[in-house]
């Protein structure tokens, strides 16, 4: 079993509601355990255009490889994040593997762990909240980057009924 952080972005629709349908799809499927989740973050785009972003992390306990888990990502992508070309307004849903326990490749279709973790503020703060001590080799603490993401526009927002941030948070769905 390995554990694994897997980014949610978005910031075309109700991207919040589109964060946890997808949460509890992924929960759903027996090949990997959702351990911790974290809270939703309001981002401005980096090197993106459009509004403001919403994004969360979770941490997963999986039997899958690294590209097992990222096929399931991208289906879930798809399902959830397809563009709608009627009625409802387009969507999309981003879902990033952050880190993979103990792998570090190159590859084209997936590098990991994901090349700009740290630059980011989006990726840094809900990853930091469920994993404060967070630490990569060659890397190092996480947490020792996040003087150099203070210019980038973020703001947690408030969580309704729910224990995110703490472990052991499969079963929990509202927001
Ligand atoms: N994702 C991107 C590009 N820029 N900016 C924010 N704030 N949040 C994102 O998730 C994001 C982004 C490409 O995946
Ligand atoms: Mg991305
Ligand atoms: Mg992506």
């Amino acid at each position: 079993m390995a554990r694994a952080f897997i980014g949610f972005g978005g910031n075309i629709g109700d991207t919040r509601q589109l964060i946890t349908d997808a949460i509890v799809c992924l929960a759903q499927r027996r090949e990997l355990q959702i351990l911790a989740k974290s809270c939703f973050y309001q981002s401005a785009p980096i090197a993106a255009a459009g509004g403001d972003y919403i994004n969360a992390v979770i941490e997963i306990e999986t039997e899958l490889s690294p590209y097992g888990l990222l096929h399931v990502c991208q289906a879930v992508e798809q399902e959830f994040g397809r563009e709608r070309a009627y009625t409802n307004a387009p969507r999309t849903l981003d879902l990033d593997i952050l880190t993979f326990e103990g792998v570090s490749q190159n590859d084209a279709e997936l590098t990991l762990p994901h090349p700009r973790i740290i630059e980011r503020s989006f990726v840094l703060l809900p990853l930091l909240e469920i994993a404060p001590n967070f630490f990569l080799p060659n890397i190092g603490e996480l947490k020792s980057y996040l003087p150099q993401v203070t210019n980038q526009r973020i703001e947690k927002l408030p969580c309704r009924n729910c224990n995110c941030g703490e472990k052991d948070v499969s079963s929990q769905t509202a927001h």
